[in-house]
């Protein structure tokens, strides 16, 4: 562990801890966990995002203020923590209203490339399931115990990652962490329920609608489907989880690489995941974008059928180049 990220979390100053646009489960729920402890350590502390929660996460909210640009004013703060991720730019709107206040800028995250962001204290490490798992060990390191609130945050965050537990990056670490915080209070299956039951109804018109517009490409290895402006308009009305789109698509088998490619107002916001054997961080590296091996993002702009052709063409050279492959070494 840095000593510097810790002589900076010990200094009990006003920190404001952020994430990207759109926070998911390990960036909000990385959030929840880092609060609590700066809590314990005597530091003023406020969560403060772009955008307001999802529906399905809002119940992190029951024991832990999370405000947001769209409703709240930007508290001051001597220090801003970035979870998830490692550059302003990623907070929209907010990254203008934050610089302005030229805190100090701190990072927390697991993606590739993170300790070359805005960071001028970073604890970056890409071998971490999730950001939550990274918080969960700063407790450790401070001999703080972990409370009923911040271990849901962060149980929240692990099972976002690894998707419950399923995807490659679901090590002995992480599992030993997650038998950690359902001591500490986090419950499984009240926590499922909570992310997953008690969805919109209007989500199964959406699933449908999205699957039925699914297409297979490049001889049923890459697959994806388009949301629309009108259909993204309805997501958001509905809170609709698109993941459980993506999900679905990379079920089918054959597919190496299945894809979200959702409308934004100057372009469209592309979701990769892979099976295994391709690179998908590198794909989205073309388009400006990052992540993981496994799962990535970019935005692009461009209209959506040219971000599709774009993107096929990088899918169909990446399959080309793997091992075992006619034009592959
Ligand atoms: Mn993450």
């Amino acid at each position: 562990m840095k000593p510097d990220m810790l002589d900076l979390l010990g200094s009990r100053q006003r920190f404001l801890l952020s994430g990207h646009e759109h926070p998911d489960g390990d960036c909000l729920g990385s959030q929840v966990g880092l609060f609590h402890l700066l809590e314990t350590l005597g530091a003023e502390v406020s969560i403060y995002n772009p955008d307001p929660v999802l529906p399905s996460l809002a119940f992190l909210g029951e024991q832990t203020p999370i405000r947001n640009h769209a409703h709240h004013p930007v508290p001051s703060a001597d220090v801003v923590i970035l979870l998830d991720c490692a550059e302003l730019s990623r907070l929209g709107s907010l990254a203008a209203e934050l610089r302005r206040q030229s805190p100090r800028i701190a990072v927390i995250d697991h993606h590739v490339g993170s300790e070359h962001g805005d960071g001028s204290v970073c604890l970056v490490d890409t071998t971490a399931a999730a950001t939550g798992v990274l918080v969960y060990e700063l407790y450790e390191h401070f001999g703080v115990e972990v409370g009923p609130a911040a271990a849901e945050g962060l149980f929240v965050s692990l099972v976002a990652d690894t998707g419950w537990f399923r995807y490659s990056n679901t090590d002995p670490r992480t599992l030993a962490i997650a038998a950690q915080l359902v001591e500490a209070g986090a419950a499984p299956d009240k926590l499922y329920d909570r992310l997953y039951r008690g969805t919109d109804p209007r989500s199964l018109g959406l699933l449908s609608e999205s699957l039925a517009r699914h297409q297979l490409r490049l001889g049923g290895r890459f697959g994806f489907t388009v949301f629309d402006q009108q259909l993204m308009q309805r997501v958001g009305d509905a809170g609709f989880d698109t993941d459980t789109v993506l999900e679905a698509i990379r079920s089918v088998r054959g597919i190496e690489v299945a894809a979200l490619f959702k409308s934004i107002h100057d372009g469209v916001k592309l979701s990769l995941r892979s099976m295994g054997r391709v690179d998908v961080q590198r794909i989205a590296a073309r388009f400006g974008g990052g992540g993981h091996t496994k799962a990535s993002g970019a935005t692009i702009r461009l209209p959506v059928a040219a971000a599709v052709a774009e993107v096929e063409q990088a899918v169909a050279e990446a399959l080309a180049a793997l091992p075992g492959e006619p034009s592959g070494r």
